[in-house]
C-alpha cells in the first residue's frame, strides 16, 4: 500500500489540480491531501473563493483523494509524513527544490503544472457565453 502525500490551497478547483491529483494518485494506491486552512493562506499571502471547509468538501468528492486533512503551517510537514506513513510526497514543479528536505523521510516527487490555468485566473475571465 504505496501512499502519497501532497498540499495545497486547490481553490476553484479546476482542471490543473485534477491533473496533479491523478498523477500523485498514480504513483501509489492511496492520497492524502493536506488543504491549506483559510488561516494558512494568510500567511501564503493568498485569498480563497471558498472557505477550507468548502474546498474540503469538493476535493473529498475527487475520485483520486482519499484523505483530506488540514493544512495549518509550513512546519508540519515532517510530521504528517510520519503521522500518515506517507512514502511519496508530491507537489507540482513550482516547488521544484523548495521540500527537498523531506527526502530524508520520504520519496520527493515534483510534477510538471498544467500550463494556462489557475484559480486567480479562473476567477478574472470572463465567463464563457
Ligand atoms: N497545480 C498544477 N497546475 C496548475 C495549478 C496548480 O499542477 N495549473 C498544482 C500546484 O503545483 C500544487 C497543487 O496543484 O501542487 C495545488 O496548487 P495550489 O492550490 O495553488 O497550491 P499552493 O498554493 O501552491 O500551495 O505547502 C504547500 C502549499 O500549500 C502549496
Amino acid at each position: 500500500m504505496k501512499r502519497i502525500l501532497t498540499y495545497g490551497t486547490f481553490d476553484v478547483l479546476h482542471y490543473g489540480h485534477i491533473n496533479l491529483l491523478k498523477r500523485a494518485k498514480a504513483l501509489g494506491d492511496y492520497l492524502i491531501v493536506g488543504l491549506s486552512s483559510d488561516e494558512f493562506n494568510a500567511l501564503k499571502n493568498k485569498k480563497s473563493y471558498y472557505t477550507y471547509e468548502q474546498r474540503k468538501i469538493i476535493l473529498e468528492a475527487c475520485r483520486y483523494v482519499d484523505l483530506v486533512v488540514p493544512e495549518n503551517n509550513w512546519e508540519q510537514k515532517i510530521d504528517d509524513v510520519q503521522k500518515y506513513q506517507a512514502d511519496i510526497f508530491v507537489m507540482g514543479d513550482d516547488w521544484e527544490g523548495k521540500f527537498d528536505f523531506l527526502k530524508d523521510y520520504c520519496e520527493v516527487v515534483y510534477l510538471p503544472r498544467t500550463p494556462d490555468v489557475s484559480s486567480t485566473k479562473t476567477k478574472a475571465e470572463k465567463l464563457h457565453v
